[in-house]
């Protein structure tokens, strides 16, 4: 049977500045979401990009002496890249510089010319020569100067095109009153009061004062307003009206756009508009959250308020940082970010509560166990309730993300793991295990710590993709018990399931230390971008951005690494895996095999007889199911990876130091 598809999609962001922790928030929950459906068995189109025409982008390369091309180039590389570091499993990246998306854009603006939706007119207003904007009279400043700049603003008229919105009026008020389109629906009140009960104004879609946007075919010298424009690539990457892609039939309409609300107007209402002048049906829903804010206010590269994800990844990784803002922001509100809420949500959850229940569970198993449980069992009446507490979940965390309410499910999800510690202090095992008779009641307390870890690990996956895969392999878990039909069955380990013992999955931060380190980082990165502005303001160009440095460590601390010359004898790529690398090595030592992720940088036969830098000492780990014994050195470039080789005049086995 064809699975079912799944379309959902994020905004695509506008590669003015680098990205942060606001546009993370978006992205991530998508991506979990998208996890979701794919453990659930649908066929899922999970959708991000770039919306990179407009005004600013334009002045913005003007201004760095650069193609707007060359300077959205430079930025959609570290989306990209930070998209990577976050684990974002999109299915499909937009670019609105694609030349389908081009394409298609001119046709859409073709056919609601020639449906007589769109016409030609004047726009007459409020004008800022500097921004080349034209502003409503409710749109400017207090001193009815320009918003953006505050500089006075003059009368100006300009030939454009506009799109006739009344008769989509009534279609797009039902669809925001009557139907559940719209999450949460209490915005809806909000968007029929302020523009459709005064009457939706017509709509202007072209412009003629720069040049950086896709050309309007039959009239040079327009160029298509960026919200037509950007609005559309949620069809023209399914490859509506070009041929780049053949998924239209199979995705559309979507089932979730998920936009912040300060672009909720344009996906309520113009972006229905523009679907029901094509005849195309509209999305299913459309998720409405708040801001991330610091201090206060929205969380946004021109207030230098940004919060570096790269940083917080690199301290905390990744998964504890997508937890903390998805467990934070509920659907429709702000959620404030603070350093210190998060440690102390990481501390709190991650550590104290989930990581310190799977390390108790899998650490009295090989303690009193020797890492096997017995198969004798005794039952006790105290597990039904916990048995029938965690076998419950799979169903409220489905409800939770039916509705994209990505909190609830994690709060939920983590309900189950404060049942589960508790249910520990209730059996008391170390009690148990210190009596031979006891051991059939403890066998069966751990086997059911195991289950309810193995539950709650499945669900809590798509959150936390890159931790989950160790937990099972802690807990004695296979695929197969993993999968999202065995999550709300109890007894799939077998009885005699054996654990490893590994790594702390989540280790406790040392609050004070910690916040003292960050906020010194967050000012040197609030000079820097005071600095960058000053030098702006003053025509001088910008200084580097700075670059910032993991917490200083002793001579000792660098001692324990080791750092070795090897040779590379074989190489090749490791199967079902995009990124991974096998490596065969000569390290003076008699051989050995390395997995590395650079297989998106680099070919085998690049590497063959190459010398390379080795971290000789590290952990063995299996990636993909590959023995990996060490790592070998590489740098992160805006090219992206780049291995550091060696000179072929160093001995294989010498010390790096
Ligand atoms: O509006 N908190 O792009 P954009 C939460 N190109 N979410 C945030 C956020 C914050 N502080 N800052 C950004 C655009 N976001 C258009 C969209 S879609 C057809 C075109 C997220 O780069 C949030 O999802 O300004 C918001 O809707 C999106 O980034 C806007 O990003």
């Amino acid at each position: 049977m064809s699975k079912k598809p799944f379309y959902i999609t994020t905004p695509i962001y506008y590669p003015s500045g680098n990205p942060h922790i606001g546009h993370c928030y978006t992205t991530v929950a998508c991506d979990s979401i998208a996890r979701y459906r794919r453990m659930q068995g649908y066929d899922v189109m999970f959708l991000t990009g770039t919306d990179e025409h407009g005004l600013k982008i334009e002045q913005k390369a003007a201004e760095a002496g650069i193609t707007p091309k060359e300077y959205v180039d430079g930025i959609v590389a570290q989306f990209q890249k930070l998209w990577k570091y976050m684990n974002i499993s999109y299915d499909r990246y937009i670019r609105t510089t694609d030349d389908y998306h081009v394409e298609s854009v001119q046709k859409i603006f073709k056919a609601l010319y020639d449906k007589g939706y769109i016409y030609k007119g004047e726009y007459s207003g409020k004008y800022c020569t500097p921004c080349e904007s034209f502003w409503t009279d409710s749109q400017l400043d207090e001193n009815g100067c320009c918003p953006e700049c505050h500089r006075p603003v003059t009368f100006a008229k300009e030939e454009a095109y506009f799109m006739k919105m009344a008769p989509f009026a009534d279609r797009i008020e039902k669809l925001l009153t009557e139907t559940d389109y719209l999450q949460p629906k209490t915005r809806a009140t909000e968007l029929v009061n302020n523009f459709i009960k005064p009457g939706l104004e017509d709509l202007c879609v072209s412009r003629t004062t720069f040049k950086w946007g896709i050309p309007v075919t039959f009239d040079e010298g327009h160029v298509v307003y960026v919200w037509i424009d950007a609005l559309s690539n949620y069809i023209t990457a399914l490859g509506y009206l070009n041929s780049a892609y053949n998924d239209f039939d199979k995705f559309w309409p979507a089932d979730v756009h998920m936009v912040a609300k300060d672009i909720m107007r344009f996906h309520a209402i113009i972006w229905p508009a523009m679907l029901m002048a094509l005849d195309i049906p509209l999305p299913k829903h459309l998720a409405i959250h708040g801001w991330i804010t610091m201090n206060g206010e929205k969380m946004s590269k021109s207030l230098g308020n940004v919060v570096d994800p790269f940083v917080l990844g690199e301290r905390y990784g990744c998964d504890a940082i997508r937890y903390h803002i998805l467990r934070e922001m509920a659907l429709g509100a702000d959620s404030s970010f603070s350093n210190e809420i998060m440690i102390n949500r990481i501390n709190s959850d991650l550590a104290n509560g989930f990581g310190n229940l799977v390390s108790r569970t899998v650490a009295m198993a090989d303690k009193y166990f020797g890492g096997t449980l017995p198969e004798d069992r005794l039952e006790a009446d105290i597990d039904k309730d916990f048995i029938s507490v965690v076998t419950a979940l799979r169903d409220s965390v489905d409800k939770s993300i039916d509705e994209t309410k990505i909190k609830s499910a994690l709060e939920d999800i983590f309900k189950v793991v404060d049942r589960a510690n508790k249910y520990i202090d209730e059996t008391e095992p170390w009690k148990l295990g210190k009596n031979e008779a006891d051991s059939p009641r403890l066998a069966s307390v751990l086997y059911n710590l195991l289950e309810a870890i193995r539950i709650v690990s499945t669900l809590l996956s798509p959150f936390m993709p890159s931790t989950m895969p160790q937990v099972w392999e802690q807990i004695g878990a296979s695929a197969e018990d993993t999968t999202y039909e065995n999550a709300d069955k109890f007894g799939v380990l077998p009885m005699n399931v054996t654990v490893h013992k590994g790594a702390i999955l989540f280790p406790r931060i040392d609050v004070d230390k910690e916040i003292e380190e960050l906020n010194a980082i967050i000012k040197k990165n609030m000079d820097a971008a005071q600095a960058k502005l000053s030098a702006e303001e003053k025509g001088e160009s910008a200084p580097a951005e700075p670059i910032t440095l993991a917490p200083e460590i002793t001579i000792d601390d660098f001692a324990k690494v080791e750092i070795r010359v090897a040779k590379v004898t074989a190489c090749e790529k490791v199967k079902k895996s995009d990124k991974l690398l096998c490596l065969q090595l000569d390290d003076g030592m008699g051989g050995r095999q390395v997995v590395s992720g650079i297989a998106q940088y680099y070919a085998p036969e690049d590497l063959i007889g190459k010398k390379i830098q080795l971290i000789a000492n590290l952990k063995p780990v299996k990636l993909r199911g590959v023995d990996s014994n060490g790592m070998i050195c590489a740098a992160d470039t805006p090219d992206g990876v780049k291995v550091i080789f060696v000179d072929d005049s160093i001995p294989v086995g010498s010390k790096i130091r």
